[in-house]
């Protein structure tokens, strides 16, 4: 079986952007070894690569700062010295087999982007470069800045106002459309995976009186990051994928999934651009399913039928409302409609989209190609859209 399957992570992965932070300790822990004998490439006991600012890899990438810290391995900032130091974001898996393994089919997915998308009209991240340092995989990317997650957490959830969760969302959409179309399944479709190009921002303040002032990002273009877990339709498709609160239920269900489970994501991904907040808080599969029925209705009794799991009694989810949990969600969920903070067509549409991407039956559920139709998406700008001028002109 393909590793591919084998490395899925659940801990989600932090950006280490806090002076003080890991990007400290990672100081320490490489003080009193010299990189700068290349034959001595050491490996600290997770078997992250250990190194120092200034330390050059290839010849080619000096790093300069870490970025951010996962599971997988770290990212750091590097000026490329063969592009007159031109910043690259550098990704260094960790020396562990299963990790090498799943980064080459990384790359592989990468490569087939850069060849199906040429021009980066995907909006998915680029790699610039690949190469095996002393068994740790690197790859390179542009420099991005913070992620919709980040900027959303360093905001005080404050949520982002509708014309940026429309443009947000519209690119979102876009790079996973050109996902499907070449067949492909990202799988980890989240909010830490969506990384402003530039996440400068500017104080706004809605009215005289408001209690807070909020950080409003200049200008929302976003690149989708990480397809670590992107799967073709003809590979192995492990039983369990995407983060927690992302996941489809399908996918709890184990009853199989493809490109839909994508669509879902992004319905909760929506949701949490508009409200600041997560739609399914939870750790737990059937306390997540009883989120969902809350917020959705029932699930299809076909699907409780089919599924193998032994959260169903005659097609009915076994969940006891009166339990400490149970309680815990009928305070905390309501129906999807009345988390709407407005009723004018703007958040009609929204909430009309979303409810059509939270549809509980994969097959049933609305594609990429009729959400970019969607209504909701009219009131995008030209500019937003990412219509090119050029061509414009030259079209009858
Ligand atoms: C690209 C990526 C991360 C540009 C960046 C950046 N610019 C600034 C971070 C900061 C791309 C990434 C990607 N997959 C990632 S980061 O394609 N996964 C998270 C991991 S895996 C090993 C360490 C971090």
């Amino acid at each position: 079986a393909p590793v591919h399957s084998a490395v899925y992570v659940w801990v989600t992965w932090t950006w280490a952007k806090m002076p003080g932070s890991q990007y400290e300790r990672n100081g320490k822990l490489s003080k009193d070894v010299s990189l700068e004998d290349k034959a001595n490439v050491l490996d600290d006991q997770d078997g992250h690569l250990l190194y120092r600012e200034g330390d050059v890899l290839q010849g080619r990438y000096k790093i300069v700062r870490t970025l951010g810290e996962g599971t997988f391995g770290k990212v750091v900032q590097c000026e490329d010295l063969t592009s007159n130091g031109k910043k690259v974001a550098l990704k260094i898996i960790k020396n562990i087999e299963k990790y090498r393994e799943a980064a080459k089919l990384e790359i592989n997915v990468l490569e087939t982007i850069m060849e199906k998308d040429p021009n980066g009209d995907s909006l998915c991240v680029r790699m610039y470069d690949w190469f095996d340092y002393h068994g740790h995989i690197c790859i390179s990317f542009d420099v991005l800045g913070l992620s919709v997650f980040d900027f959303l957490k360093d905001n005080n959830y404050s949520p982002y106002l509708m014309p940026q969760v429309r443009h947000i969302s519209w690119q979102l959409c876009k790079s996973v459309k050109f996902l499907h179309e070449n067949l492909l399944t990202h799988t980890d479709l989240k909010p830490e995976n969506i990384l402003f190009v530039n996440s400068e921002s500017e104080v706004v303040q809605l009215a005289r009186k408001a209690r807070k002032d909020f950080r409003r990002v200049k200008n929302a273009s976003v690149r989708l990051i990480d397809f670590g877990s992107a799967t073709f339709d003809h590979e192995h498709h492990s039983t369990i994928v995407s983060t927690r609160h992302y996941r489809s239920p399908e996918v709890i269900l184990e009853l199989g999934w493809s490109q839909p489970c994508d669509v879902w994501s992004i319905g909760c991904i929506m949701f949490e651009l508009y409200t600041g907040f997560t739609l399914f808080q939870t750790h737990d599969n059937r306390e997540h399913l009883a989120m969902m029925e809350r917020i959705l209705g029932g699930i299809p009794y076909r699907m409780a039928k089919k599924s193998k799991c032994g959260y169903f009694w005659h097609g009915r989810l076994e969940w006891d409302h009166h339990s400490t949990a149970g309680q815990y969600v009928r305070e905390n969920c309501k129906p999807l409609f009345r988390y709407m903070r407005g009723d004018n067509e703007d958040h009609r549409h929204l909430f009309d989209l979303i409810s059509q991407m939270l549809e509980y039956d994969p097959q049933y559920r609305i594609t990429m190609p009729d959400v970019m139709k969607h209504p909701y998406f009219d009131k995008l700008t030209p500019e937003e859209r990412g219509d090119d001028p050029a061509k414009k002109r030259g079209s009858p």
